[in-house]
This record gives C-alpha cells, structure tokens and sequence, in this order.
C-alpha cells in the first residue's frame, strides 16, 4: 500500500470516539478520521446488541450442521489449515446516518462514521460450505454468534443470527475471517472467528460465529424480521422489506464543518463506496445542486471496498459556502438529496453536505 492510501495521523490522543453506548458497545469515530484507505482496527466502529461474549481461542468451535450430507465441528486450527485468502472490504452499518433522518427514526443515532474499509483474511464460505455439501433442500445458511441477550421488542432470549439466502453464501465471496488489516480478528470485532459479506450492509457480517446451519426455510428470528427491515410506519411489518445490499454512499472527511479557508480554491476530500454495484463516479456541486462537477477518485478499485476522492474547487470569493457529494455506483445508483425514511432508520444514504467560510483575514481570532 502506498502512503498515499494509508490514514493521515492525527494529533495525539485523537481520534476521540462517539460513544453511543457502554455496554453492549456502541461506538463510532468522527468522520476526519476516516481519511485513508484502510481503516486502521482501533478506529473502525464497533456495533453491538449484546455484551461482548468471553471466547477462549483454544476452545472456540464452529459446528456446521441442518441441511447437509456431512455435519462438522471445526476448530480454529481446522479453519487455518483450509486455503486462506484476502480482500479488501468495506463494512458499513445500515444504521449509519439514523441521526440525519427527519423526522428521527428509532435506535442508536450513528452520525456517519459507522463505516471503514480493512483487509480481511480467511477462509471461503463456500470452501467450507463446500465441505459439508448442503443437500438440495438447503435454501438458506444461518449464521449464529455467541453472543445472547433479550431482545427487546419481544422479550425473547435470543443468541444474535442472521441467515443468508443459499446463493449468496455459495457465491458473493463471503469470509469466514480470522485476520483483519493482517493481525488476528480481535475480539471486539468477532474473534476468533466471524462472516464478513461483501457489499451487504453490517449485520449481515455475524461475529463470533458459533454455529452455521443450513435450513431448508427460511429463518424468521427478530434480527431478521423484526429488525433489518425497512418499515414505512412504526410496527408495519406486513409491509417490511428486508436490508440487504449496501446502498451507494459517500462521506466527507475534509474539511470538518465550518473551518475557514483563505480566498483561492480549497481542497474537498472523503471516500465513496458503490454498495450493490461498484462506485463509477463522485461529484459536487457548490451550487445547491444545480451544477455538478467529477471528482477525482483514488485507491486500488478492489471490488467492494470505499475509494478515496478528491475535489479542487474554483477560486472561492469570501463567505460561507456549502458543498454537496453524490456518488454514482455502475448500476446508475445515484445518492438520493434525502433518503426515504423508514421507521428503524436503515440505509440513509443521503448526499453529504459541508459548510467551510472563505474568509479575508487569515488570523481566526480577528474574526467574528
Ligand atoms: N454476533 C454479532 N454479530 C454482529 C453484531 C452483533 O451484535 N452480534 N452486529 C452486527 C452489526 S449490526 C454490524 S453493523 C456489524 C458491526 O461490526 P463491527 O462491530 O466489527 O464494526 O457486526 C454485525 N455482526
Ligand atoms: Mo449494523
């Protein structure tokens, strides 16, 4: 990786996390961080419904069972022993940006740093899927992690699990990942042992996976039926539909909102990902949206990970300005001016927005 891609550093002791939430964690970094490539571990969000649960490497196993000609139980040694591989993929979660929905939508307010973009190693789903050989009744992998709680809307005690249709498990190149950015996956983010799915949004990436079973219908669990469904109104869950593919999306991480330039052209940054199809282009526009000029895009065009992008505006006059970013995905995607609100706050993929003051006076303590 050239240095160009990696996280400018920051001041010490900086970033400061957003913290939602104690305990189960909930946390996200502010947007200026996420100003690289690769999304080092320690400032990537982290996103929980339960407390973390205790796993002892050693001990860990993976139990494959259901709708299969061969039932395994694998440790972690099994797993290393297997073909190892890697990719680059952008994790983001379908709640990012619930605290931009107007009016507010309900559960945790994520503001836009519930996204980054690492290196995950391991083995192929469906290398080991492959292993087990799912009978023809299989139509769905379920994916359950060890850690349980009550689930609140309905009070049951429940382990968190979430299926994924059959032909996506066998062919989207999920990862049963061991490593992240090359050390092994620490246990805020699912060690030893987690999924991550390519270019669906975070939940679907279960950590601390525990067992896979394949069923032959579909799994109806409250993380998938209840939760990760786009209701139009509180409780409409006869006319949900449910997350999936990321939607295509972008952040601004320079300048922060508000800082002041000198008169000249300024330098517009941040990263864009293109969700269900991969990114084809970013713009802006000064101009409240009637004008749109290309960014340039940077980064290795690793097939569901974020670029980077970077915009040179015109010469600016003194005063405020606002800049405005869409991004366009392959499928002609384009990021909505506002996203369509839905009661639990999923897939806000609305254009992000920055204010910056072009200013005469360069000292900041001259001005108002
Ligand atoms: N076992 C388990 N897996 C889980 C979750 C969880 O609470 N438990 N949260 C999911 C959600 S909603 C997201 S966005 C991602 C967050 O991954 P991270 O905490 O590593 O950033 O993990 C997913 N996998
Ligand atoms: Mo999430």
């Amino acid at each position: 990786m050239t240095d160009a891609l990696r996280p400018v550093s920051l001041p010490p002791g900086q970033p400061k996390p957003i913290i939602h939430e104690v305990s189960p964690e909930n946390l996200e970094y502010p947007t200026v961080s996420m100003n690289g490539w690769m999304t080092p571990t320690s400032r990537l969000f982290r996103r929980n419904h339960f407390a973390y649960p205790t796993i002892d490497a050693q001990a860990w196993r993976l139990t494959v069972d259901g709708e299969v000609a061969a039932g395994r139980t694998l440790r972690l040694a099994d797993l290393q022993a297997m073909p190892q591989t890697s990719a680059w993929m952008t994790l983001v979660c379908s709640g990012n940006k619930r605290s931009l929905f107007e009016p507010p939508a309900e559960g945790t307010p994520w503001r836009s740093g519930a996204a980054g973009n690492a290196e995950w190693g391991g083995v192929l789903l469906r290398d080991l899927l492959r292993l087990t050989g799912p009978s023809p009744e299989a139509v769905e992998v379920l994916f359950t992690g060890a850690d349980r709680g009550t689930f609140k809307e309905t009070g049951e005690e429940v382990h968190f699990a979430r299926s994924l249709p059959l032909a996506a498990a066998l062919d989207g190149g999920a990862l049963l990942a061991l490593t992240m950015n090359g050390e092994p996956l620490p246990p805020e983010h699912g060690g030893p042992c987690r999924l991550v799915v390519p270019r669906w949004y975070g939940m679907a990436s279960v950590k601390w996976l525990a067992r896979i079973g394949l069923l032959s219908r579909p799994f109806r669990g409250p993380f998938q039926t209840r939760d990760y469904v786009y209701l139009p109104a509180p409780g409409a869950y006869d006319r949900e539909t449910p997350v999936t593919l990321q939607k295509v999306d972008s952040v601004v991480t320079h300048p922060a909102p508000d800082r002041r330039f000198k008169p000249g052209r300024v330098t517009l940054r941040g990263v864009a990902w293109g969700g269900g199809s991969p990114l084809a282009a970013v713009e802006v526009s000064l101009d409240g949206g009637a004008t749109w000029a290309e960014a340039e895009l940077a980064g290795p065009g690793a097939p569901a990970a974020w670029r980077l992008w970077q915009f040179v505006t015109p010469s600016l006059p003194p005063g405020s300005h606002q800049a405005m970013v869409r991004a366009t995905n392959a499928d002609g995607d384009v990021q909505p001016p506002a996203a369509p609100w839905n009661a639990k706050g999923y897939g806000n993929n609305a254009m992000p927005r920055v204010r910056f003051v072009v200013a005469l006076l360069s000292s900041e303590a001259l001005l108002p």
